[in-house]
């Protein structure tokens, strides 16, 4: 067993190492990615519906009709999460579940689905960590613009006034958007999700709208959630490594697009200046930054992998996950690897953490999610019991873990993390092959199996140290 004298570890493979009784120990899902039942009791149609259904968006046809049946399954979860000793649960509620249309009055049907989840943590001692958006546009919204559309953003602010008022003095913390730059960017510039838009400049004009919504959503909650409620966001800030000028410029169209206006009240001048011959940022009105701008309690953190760029060669000409770097080459970094491809490098949570904490020191951060996707084999002990031996993964969380601690030792106010999933869910256009959970979920029965990885976690949360 390691001691505190091994925090200079390289390779951040530390065990027992002690977290704070205080520090929130929890586990992470997203509504479209668990919950199936999409036409159930009023829900409308979302853009991860219709993009699923859209041949060849998704890898093998795959679509969030079924998922993990969670809708059908909500006290069984309940007692797995239990289970698990979490302190807290971060999921995610539907849009169009509250607001089939995305805008009207509120579907009973769905807010009912979401108290009864929400009492049902609360019963079992679980905290509810409640995110409003995880990508789960209604498609009623998107075909009058989706995020391209101001009035979306007025929307979100109605949405979130309705969830908040109906569940605002049980829900621990409220998260606005998860990771817009997904919603904005894989969704208007790459392409690769819902709703599948490939233009630059209706990325940048998706990502300001995002922006905005999470301002006024922030401040309808305000006025109606208890003051003991926390308000946060989460994004995925990429750690980029390599020649400076090109980290410089995707930091600034990768994280700075956000983090400026939410957290400092304005766009970074060298973003502005970059993006220029993509857009004027007319979409930008009076007033808006001042709307954006509002005070959050924590800011959430998504880390997975770091990110290796070479100097630019040519020119920036397609539209790109961040809009106008295509001329910026991605060098291959060393392994090991996860199944989704994406380096392991404990080192980059650490450095993320460091950094963001240098820039807002006043700001406390909390992992919302980082996990790993690994080919799981499922077999069968010779008691009969399902067993998968995620080491893999193991290894993984065992050295996120170790960074998150080496952050607390660094002075870092770090109050939590969650891993990343709590159980194999769809994992957007790579569908069902892709296994993220803690627990697997065999999708032919529905059968929830705790893998090595989530005994592994019990034991840390019932220890709070690290096996
Ligand atoms: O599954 C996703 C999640 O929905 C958002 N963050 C990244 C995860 C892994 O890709």
């Amino acid at each position: 067993m390691a001691s505190p004298m091994t925090v200079d570890n390289p390779d951040y493979r530390d065990s027992g190492l002690r977290f704070p009784d205080e520090f929130v120990l929890g586990s992470a899902t997203a509504a479209y990615q668990i919950e199936g039942a999409v036409d159930e009791d009023g829900r409308g149609a979302s853009i991860w519906d219709t993009f699923s259904h859209t041949p060849g968006a998704v890898q093998n046809g795959d679509t969030g009709d079924v998922a993990d049946d969670h809708y059908h399954r909500l006290e069984s979860d309940l007692d797995l999460i239990a289970s698990l000793g979490l302190d807290a649960y971060r999921f995610s509620i539907a849009w169009p579940r509250i607001q089939p249309t995305g805008r009207g009055p509120a579907n009973p049907a769905g807010l009912a689905f979401y108290k009864r989840l929400v009492d049902g943590l609360l019963q079992r001692g679980v905290t509810p960590v409640a995110t409003l958006y995880h990508w789960d546009l209604p498609q009623a919204l998107e075909d009058e613009g989706g995020w391209r559309n101001r009035q979306t953003a007025y929307a979100f602010a109605d949405y979130a006034r309705i969830v908040g008022g109906a569940l605002g003095d049980r829900v621990a913390v409220w998260t606005t958007l998860n990771e817009p730059w997904c919603s904005a960017f894989l969704g208007h510039g790459s392409g690769e999700h819902a709703p599948g838009w490939q233009d630059n400049a209706e990325a940048l004009t998706a990502a300001h709208h995002l922006n905005l919504a999470h301002g006024l959503g922030v401040s309808a909650l305000r006025e109606v959630i208890s003051a003991t409620a926390q308000i946060s966001v989460t994004h995925n800030l990429h750690v980029i490594r390599g020649d400076a000028e090109s980290v410089r410029r995707i930091e600034a169209v990768g994280n700075r697009i956000f983090t400026g206006p939410m957290l400092h009240g304005a766009y970074p001048a060298d973003l502005l200046a970059d993006t220029l011959p993509l857009t004027d940022w007319s979409f930008v009105k009076p007033g808006d930054l001042e709307l954006i701008h509002q005070p959050i309690d924590v800011l959430g953190i998504n880390y997975y992998n770091t990110t290796l760029v070479g100097p630019a060669a040519g020119a920036a000409s397609r539209a790109s996950a961040f809009p106008g770097t295509d001329d910026i080459p991605r060098l291959d970094q060393p392994g090991p690897f996860t199944e989704m491809d994406w380096n392991i490098e404990p080192s980059g949570l650490l450095q993320l953490l460091a950094a963001t904490h240098a820039e807002f020191p006043d700001l406390p951060l909390m992992i919302t999610e980082s996990g790993a996707a690994f080919d799981d084999v499922a077999t069968v002990d010779d008691h009969g019991v399902s067993r998968v031996h995620d080491a893999d993964r193991v290894d993984y969380l065992r050295r996120h873990f170790t960074a998150a601690h080496r952050a607390l030792q660094a002075g870092i106010d770090l109050r939590g993390y969650f891993v990343w999933s709590l159980m194999d869910n769809f994992e957007w256009a790579y569908g069902y092959s892709k296994r993220f959970g803690i627990v697997r979920v065999d999708y032919e029965t529905q059968e929830r199996t705790l893998k090595d990885s989530a005994l592994w976690y019990r034991e840390l949360i019932a220890e709070r140290r690290i096996p």
